[in-house]
Parts: C-alpha cells; sequence; structure tokens
C-alpha cells in the first residue's frame, strides 16, 4: 500500500551524503596544522556511525490529492482532529481557490493570495482554466506561502489540493509548488490520493481509477499511499464482483477481463483496456488502502492504520531517534505495530463529553427561549 518512490526522508545514505557535501565540508574547522591525521575509519565504524536526525528542521505532513468529491476536504478536516487526538499539533492549508466552505480552520488559505471568480473574472477563463491560472500565480508567488508557514514550522501540515486531476499529472505548476516548499522549509511529505470506492463496482471505471493513480505517483515523485475512500459506500452504485482484496491488491487484473467483456460498451475497446492493466502490473505500483473518515469514530482503526503506513513513508517514525545505521534500517523493516490505540479513552471520552456538552448546552437554548 506505500511505496517509497525516491524516498529522500531520513535515508541514512542521504544523511551520511549530506556529511560530505562541499557546503557542509567547507564549515568544519581545519585541523591544525603538523597535527597528526586521524586514522581513516574501519568497515566497523562506519557500521556504528551515529546519525543524529536534524529533527528540529524537519517538518512532517500530508499533500491530500484526489479526483472532485473524492472527500479530500472531509479527510483533511477528520485527519487533523485525529492527528490532534494523539497529540500532534496540525495546520490544515487550503490550496484549492474553489473551496468556499470549510469544514477546519485554516492555517492558511490560497483564497488570500488569489480568487478564483476574480481570475474568471478578469481572464475570461472557465472553473478548470482558471484553477490551473491560480496554480500558476501560486507557484510564481510561492513565497507568500512560506511566510504563512515558516512560523508553523513545529506543527504537521495538511495541504488540501483541488479536485482538477490534470494538476498532477499534466500540469507541473502544482508539483513546482510542492517541491519548492518542500526546499524551503525541508518538509518531509507523503502523497495521500484519494480515490471514490464506489468506482470499484463498475471495471472500466476501476481500470480508470488505476491509470490515474499510477501517473499521478510517476509524476509527483513523492512517497504515496492511494486510498479508496468512503469506503462506507463501495456497493452504493451495484454489488463487487470480487472481494475486497482484489481491489485493493491489485495482483491479477485479468480477472476484470471477463467482466468487461460482458459490457458491449468496453467489449470494442477489449485489446487496449488489456494492455492498459498490463502497464499498470508490469510498473507493480498500484495499490490501495480503505477508508471511512466520515465515520472517524466507528472506524478509528482504519485511520489510525493509514496514519501508521503515512508516517512509515514520510519518516516521521524516525523523529526524535538517535541511532546508528543498522537502528535506523531496523526500524525501517519493522511491521507496522507500534501503539497508536493508547488514546481510545481520550477520543472516547471527549466525544461523550462533546456530546454531552451540545446536548446540555441545547438544553440551555431552548429553556432560555421559553
Ligand atoms: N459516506 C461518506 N461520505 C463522505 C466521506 N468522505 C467525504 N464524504 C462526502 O463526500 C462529499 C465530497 O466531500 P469533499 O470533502 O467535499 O470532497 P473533495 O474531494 O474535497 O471535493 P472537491 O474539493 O470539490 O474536489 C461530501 O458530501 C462529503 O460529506 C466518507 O468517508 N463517507
Ligand atoms: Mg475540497
Amino acid at each position: 500500500m506505500v511505496t517509497f518512490l525516491f524516498s529522500r526522508s531520513l535515508s541514512p545514505r542521504a544523511t551520511v551524503a549530506a556529511d560530505h557535501h562541499p557546503s557542509t565540508r567547507r564549515r568544519r574547522t581545519p585541523p591544525p596544522p603538523h597535527s597528526p591525521q586521524p586514522p581513516p575509519p574501519s568497515f566497523a565504524a562506519a557500521q556504528t556511525t551515529t546519525i543524529t536526525t536534524p529533527t528540529d528542521q524537519m517538518v512532517f505532513g500530508q499533500v491530500v490529492i484526489g479526483p472532485p468529491g473524492s472527500g479530500k476536504t472531509t479527510y483533511c478536516n477528520g485527519m487533523s482532529q485525529f492527528l490532534k487526538l494523539i497529540g500532534r499539533k496540525v495546520a490544515v492549508i487550503n490550496l484549492d481557490p474553489a473551496n468556499d466552505a470549510l469544514p477546519y480552520e485554516c492555517a492558511a488559505n490560497i483564497e488570500d493570495l488569489i480568487k478564483l471568480s476574480d481570475v474568471m473574472l478578469e481572464h475570461s477563463l472557465g472553473p478548470n482554466g482558471g484553477l490551473v491560472y491560480c496554480m500558476d500565480y501560486l507557484e510564481k508567488n510561492i513565497d507568500w506561502l512560506e511566510s504563512k508557514l515558516r512560523p508553523l514550522k513545529d506543527h504537521y501540515f495538511l495541504f488540501d489540493f483541488p479536485g482538477q486531476v490534470e494538476l498532477f499529472f499534466l500540469h507541473s505548476n502544482a508539483k513546482n509548488v510542492i517541491s519548492k516548499l518542500i526546499k524551503k522549509l525541508n518538509l518531509r511529505l507523503t502523497a495521500v490520493h484519494l480515490v471514490d470506492a464506489h468506482l470499484c463496482s463498475d471495471p472500466g471505471k476501476y481500470v480508470s481509477a488505476l491509470l490515474l493513480s499510477l501517473t499521478t505517483m510517476l509524476h509527483l515523485e513523492l512517497p504515496h499511499i492511494n486510498v479508496l475512500s468512503k469506503i462506507d459506500l463501495i456497493e452504493s452504485y451495484g454489488k463487487l464482483a470480487f472481494n475486497l482484496e482484489f481491489y485493493t491488491d491489485v495482483e491479477d487484473l485479468s480477472y476484470l477481463q471477463n467482466l468487461l467483456d460482458q459490457d458491449p460498451r468496453s467489449a470494442k475497446y477489449r485489446k487496449l483496456t488489456k494492455e492498459l492493466c498490463e502497464v499498470v502490473q508490469d510498473f507493480g505500483l498500484v495499490s490501495f488502502t480503505t477508508l471511512a473518515i466520515q465515520a472517524l469514530f466507528q472506524d478509528k482503526e482504519s485511520v489510525g492504520n493509514l496514519v501508521k503506513l503515512i508516517d512509515k513513508s514520510n519518516g516521521y517514525i524516525f523523529s526524535g531517534i538517535e541511532g546508528s545505521i543498522v537502528e535506523f534500517s531496523k526500524i525501517a523493516a519493522a511491521p507496522l505495530d507500534w501503539d497508536y490505540y493508547r488514546y481510545p479513552l481520550i477520543i472516547y471520552f471527549v466525544v461523550q463529553f462533546s456530546s454531552s456538552l451540545f446536548a446540555q448546552l441545547e438544553d440551555f437554548r431552548l429553556s432560555s427561549i421559553q
């Protein structure tokens, strides 16, 4: 479910390589003249080199993307609540200029920089062209966003992006925005790509979802997790032909062919679909995890599991750890079994307390009206 694409974050090799970077080397104090040179480090010594992670400088977060209506804004809201409950400081950043009613409190909002309605009016553009313009504008004014985020460097970032999928596999503006922020603020980001789960009930749409996920992964070059969102609605447009694992694991797409043949529309494109499925399988990168963020408190296990995957992919689990290269690799290879559920009682009491508080406030309001 997690794919480490060009994973820059916390790779021991990268950290050691940084140590030899000319800019780092120049700052070192030169040895006093005629002082004895230290012996070259042995292989065993190199194995136990202690790496100190510059945790104070690294900022972790998620880039939340996916087709229109796949649940990105709801996800950012639910995920920020979950992360706050497990003790993280969270900043949600709205980068979708078409998001007019936000359920969460924004740390930064693209609307303060540029308004989609103004762009459409001034440049005679439709909503899609307007969004591409807004992303270009954001890329050119990246310093504005940097100045908003720099004071929040002790927070965990959630970026809520627009649903225009062409921004993430065709244009380079959104990718450039992300990579500029990564460089300027030393971010460690994972792309969380949401796809409506109900697409699985139609084999043609499912193949499109697979292709979209693959092209987005290849284009963004970030640690990437694909999510089937709104899993509670998976069968709302028809029964699934196979069990859920078939759709999440993406292991043998040849079974889809029989289904596609039954539909006269897709039978015409039989060869094309077969070839596309082979491309997806040959890359071997796409798989999905499932989520129903709206049912956050009923299904906190799936949210917790997703957070574990994300933390592993962007290196959050390593933050604050000082250790040897060997220790780092042991952690990377370990199963996802650390304890996120040490807070279930807190979550339970917060929910119970909030609902009883709301009930009391409502009683109070009604009694004051009477
Ligand atoms: N049943 C169910 N509905 C959900 C879930 N997540 C989101 N929704 C609903 O899906 C609809 C779209 O959600 P949004 O969060 O606005 O989706 P979005 O991807 O931000 O949409 P755009 O910004 O327009 O691309 C809303 O009506 C949500 O209430 C879920 O887990 N389960
Ligand atoms: Mg949205």
